[in-house]
Parts: C-alpha cells; sequence; structure tokens
C-alpha cells in the first residue's frame, strides 16, 4: 500500500529539543505517523511539563534530559535508550539557539555559545547515534537548518555560521553514512511562529511586516507546516534522498522580493 511509504510503524525516533515549538511539533507528527517517541530537553522542569501535554494529547513518551552539547551525558543517555527502549531508528537534530547581536557588539562567549549548541550539538549527537545506525545499516537523520543555511540578515552572524556549517555537516554526514543505508537530510524551516521568533513577531514590529511582505505564501509558518517534511523524510519515502536541506518556508528563498507599494 502507498501509505506503507510513509508509516513509521514499529520505529523509534529521538527528537532533540522538543518541549515546545518546531521540535514539539515535528516530535508530535512523528508519532502521529505510527513513531515511538523520546523526546530530550536540557531542562528537567520543561520535559516533565511536556511529557503532560504530549500525554494529553494521547502521546506516550520517553524523556531524556541532557545537553546536547555534552558529549558525557549524551553518549550515556543514547547508550541507555538504546538498551532500554530499543534502536534509534530516526534522530532528529532539532535543538538550537539564536542570538541576535551586531556582530562588532557580540560577545565571542555568544558566537561561541550559539556555534556549540546549533552545530558542536547535532555533530555529538549524530556521532552516536550513527555508530548504531551504521552496526544495523540502517537510520534516518534530520538536521534542523534554517533560512540562514542560505541566506545572512543583520545581528545573526553566529547563527547563520552555524546553520550554514549545519547545511554543509548534513552533506558529509550523507557522504560518509549513504553506503550504510543511512538517510541524512536536513529541514530548511523559512519563519515559523514559535517562541524563538517570537521578539521579531508582535504586531507592528517592522520585522513582522517585513516577512509577511516578503513570504509568497503571505504569512507566517505554524509549526505543523513540518509535519509533512519530517515524515517523509523519517520514513521509507526517502530512502534514495540523501545530503537534501528541505526549505519549508512558504516560498521566501524562490524571490528576491517586490516593492512594498505593489
Ligand atoms: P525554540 O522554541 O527556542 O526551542 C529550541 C529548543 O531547543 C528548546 O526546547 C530548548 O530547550 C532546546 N535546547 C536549547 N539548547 C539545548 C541544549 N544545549 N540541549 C538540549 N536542548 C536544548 O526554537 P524553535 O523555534 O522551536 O526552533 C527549533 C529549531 O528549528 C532550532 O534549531 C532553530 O534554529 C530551528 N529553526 C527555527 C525557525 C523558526 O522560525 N522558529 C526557523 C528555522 C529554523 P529550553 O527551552 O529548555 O532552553
Ligand atoms: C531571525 C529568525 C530566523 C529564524 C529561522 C529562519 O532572527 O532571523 O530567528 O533566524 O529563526 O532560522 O529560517
Amino acid at each position: 500500500m502507498i501509505q506503507e511509504l510513509f508509516s513509521l510503524k514499529g520505529k523509534n525516533a529521538l527528537v532533540t529539543g522538543a518541549t515546545h515549538g518546531l521540535g514539539m511539533s515535528i516530535a508530535t507528527s512523528l508519532a502521529k505517523a505510527g513513531a515511538t517517541l523520546i523526546v530530550n530537553d536540557i531542562s528537567k522542569e520543561k520535559l516533565e511539563n511536556a511529557l503532560k501535554e504530549y500525554a494529553s494529547n494521547g502521546i506516550k513518551v520517553h524523556g531524556f534530559v541532557f545537553d546536547v552539547t555534552d558529549e558525557v551525558a549524551v553518549k550515556e543517555s543514547i547508550d541507555k535508550i538504546e538498551k532500554e527502549i530499543g534502536p534509534i531508528d530516526i534522530l532528529v537534530n532539532n535543538a538550537g539557539i539564536i542570538k541576535r547581536v551586531p556582530m562588532v557588539d557580540m560577545e565571542l562567549s555568544d558566537w561561541e555559545l550559539v556555534l556549540k549548541i546549533d552545530l558542536t550539538g547535532p555533530f555529538i549527537m549524530s556521532k552516536h547515534v550513527g555508530k548504531y545506525m551504521i552496526q544495523r545499516r540502517s537510520g534516518k537523520i534530520i538536521n534542523m537548518c534554517s533560512m540562514m543555511s542560505e541566506l545572512g540578515r543583520d545581528t545573526v552572524s553566529a547563527y547563520a555560521a552555524a546553520k550554514g556549517g549545519l547545511k554543509m555537516l548534513t552533506k558529509n554526514m550523507a557522504t560518509e553514512w549513504g553506503k550504510f543505508n543511512i538517510q541524512v537530510n536536513g529541514i530548511g524551516p523559512g519563519y515559523f511562529a514559535t517562541t524563538q521568533t517570537a521578539p521579531i513577531r508582535v504586531d507592528g514590529h517592522p520585522f513582522n511586516d517585513f516577512i509577511i511582505s516578503r513570504t509568497p505564501a503571505g504569512r507566517w509558518g505554524d509549526p505543523e507546516d513540518l509535519s509533512g517534511a519530517a515524515i517523509f523524510l523519517s520514513s521509507k519515502a526517502s530512502d534514495f534522498v540523501n545530503g537534501h536541506i528541505l526549505y519549508v518556508d512558504g516560498g521566501i528563498l524562490a524571490t528576491i522580493g517586490k516593492p512594498s507599494n505593489e
């Protein structure tokens, strides 16, 4: 049956930073497609609250608290998941932060923190999950890239550098691991309504109006707009898709935009 191509029944999916925002939305979609869900966050309190929210939506979730940049904690958690829950078939490297500061004013510590979480975190996670996937000759990894994997904008130098690097890390992982039947791809969301973009999305904020005018779809993305891309890149339907960044952006990367008076 053609639907089987997109079924995740019998698969275990680990999503990092999945207590809210895009991570929770993607995790929920994978669960609705049949996956057993394992979610992570750096905050124990947020994870406990999120587990209740998942449960209220009828989704049983295994929760693991760890910092994706802490290699010891990551290895311990992944070994525990593999031993006690089962093989991690799908990894979504979603956890990430942003700092919006003009580069000349950006502290080195902020630069390093963004690169550490947004780029080194996916490296650490993928390295330790990938070892198991290589043994099994099977796996799906999705890296949460960004429009800033392709374009820059004022104040997000560290984030753009990290997400640009994540795009290339995705391609390199696809290169190294394709022969082990592991597909590594990215999802590149456009501008989505989450807590991360809340500061630039308030009504009347010039950036809010700019994004709506700059996006052919004429709106901010809703986290559920990522469901199809996440299920596709996690399922058999994408078994010959490797090293691809799937942009879900309402068309913003397709256009130079139009004059404001049109
Ligand atoms: P968000 O609301 O800020 O959520 C990010 C999540 O990552 C939070 O749950 C956060 O946990 C977690 N996290 C941060 N540092 C962590 C660490 N060291 N270890 C484990 N978890 C950590 O962001 P979002 O808007 O949902 O975005 C999710 C991903 O999509 C990010 O990678 C972001 O760069 C990317 N993205 C977002 C957009 C957008 O428009 N929103 C567009 C393109 C790409 P705490 O809350 O406990 O800190
Ligand atoms: C910003 C936004 C973006 C989005 C996303 C766009 O300040 O420009 O936060 O970076 O988060 O990455 O794809």
